[in-house]
């Protein structure tokens, strides 16, 4: 019977912490810098816990000459990669907005040089309403990215 209480209990905790924490947060940031093209592109999770919609407008990522917001599309039955509309990535209230392999990523242009996985790299975010908020990335192999992307 303990052990019923309990998981009740486990319960009602994982609910509380679903509750909007009334902050833009960002998670599970992934760095696909590795490899010695010129490019790369960066994945990440923000979740938007207030009531007002926000956007990520850019990004500055260091060794990376020029930063852009891209999205897939399927042009035919190519699918290829093209700047976000109206240049930014809209979280809505209460939403959570993936950025992932595949879909929508920033992009790296001009790189300076590849970097070894498992770094750690300083990136800033910079939202239309929540301003600038700093993250560390990891850099991992585009492999590594593929498994972890449903995490
Ligand atoms: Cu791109």
């Amino acid at each position: 019977m303990k052990s019923v209480r309990l998981f009740f209990l486990m319960l009602l905790l994982l609910a509380a912490c679903s509750i909007p924490s009334g902050e833009l947060t960002v998670e599970n940031v992934r760095a696909n810098l590795t490899l010695p093209s010129s490019t790369g592109s960066v994945w990440l999770v923000i979740e938007n816990g207030t009531d007002s919609d926000d956007a990520l407008i850019g990004a500055e990522i260091p060794g990376c000459g020029v930063v852009e917001l891209h999205d897939m599309i399927m042009d035919g039955d190519v699918m290829k990669m093209q700047p976000v509309e109206g240049g930014k990535v809209i979280v809505p209230a209460g939403e959570t907005v993936e950025l992932k392999m595949g879909g929508l990523h920033i992009m790296c242009i001009d790189k300076e040089a590849p970097l070894e996985p498992g770094t750690s790299i300083a990136i800033a975010l910079q939202f239309e309403n929540a301003g600038t908020i700093n993250v560390t990335g990891e850099v991992v192999e585009p492999g590594e990215m593929e498994m972890k992307k449903d995490n």
